[in-house]
């Protein structure tokens, strides 16, 4: 059993929907068992500015999947949720499901970078995390609430608790 944290994002298709649909698909998979959820989030969008405010949140989950199992899990949920993947780069999207930690692995395959490669920039990910997680270290040894004390909130806001 490996513990994973998985960062859930979207800013499109009523969000707050789509997070609260999303968590429900992720616990429904008979390989996860939900340990922990943040609140909900909403946060500036990061990257081109001419697109809606995001809704984010973290979960945490036991999982017997293996890390690229556990990946076409979640983008078959992105897939179920609408996504089409276009070439657009840190355009809008109805959802994203990001795995930023499994266990203490360093993953870099073609498919798969783990720790998730921008989440120590990335308010939106790392103060849901702290809440959560407060204690959690990660394998470069930074202490999460120590990166997120120190981050930039961005206009970061609570918006609701998630059920
Ligand atoms: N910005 C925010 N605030 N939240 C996200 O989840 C998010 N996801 C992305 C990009 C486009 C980088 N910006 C984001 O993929």
């Amino acid at each position: 059993m490996a513990i994973c944290y998985i960062g859930l994002g979207s800013n499109l298709s009523n969000p707050q929907r789509q997070i609260q649909l999303a968590v429900q698909c992720i616990r429904a998979h008979t390989g996860i068992t939900q340990i922990a959820l943040s609140a909900l989030y909403c946060s500036q969008p990061m990257g081109p500015q001419d697109q809606p405010d995001y809704m984010n949140a973290v979960m945490a989950i036991n999982t017997k999947l293996t890390p690229i199992e556990l990946l076409d899990a979640l983008q078959a949920i992105e897939r179920q949720a609408g996504r089409v993947r276009k070439g657009e780069r840190w355009g809008a999207r109805v959802l994203d499901l990001d795995i930023l930690l499994y266990d203490q692995e360093i993953i870099n395959t073609p498919r798969l970078t783990v720790p998730h490669y921008g989440m120590k920039q990335r308010e939106f990910v790392l103060i849901p995390l702290a809440e959560i997680a407060p204690k959690l270290t990660l394998p470069c040894n930074s202490n999460v609430s120590t990166l997120a004390e120190s981050i930039d909130k961005n206009a970061l806001t609570i918006h609701s608790q998630l059920s």
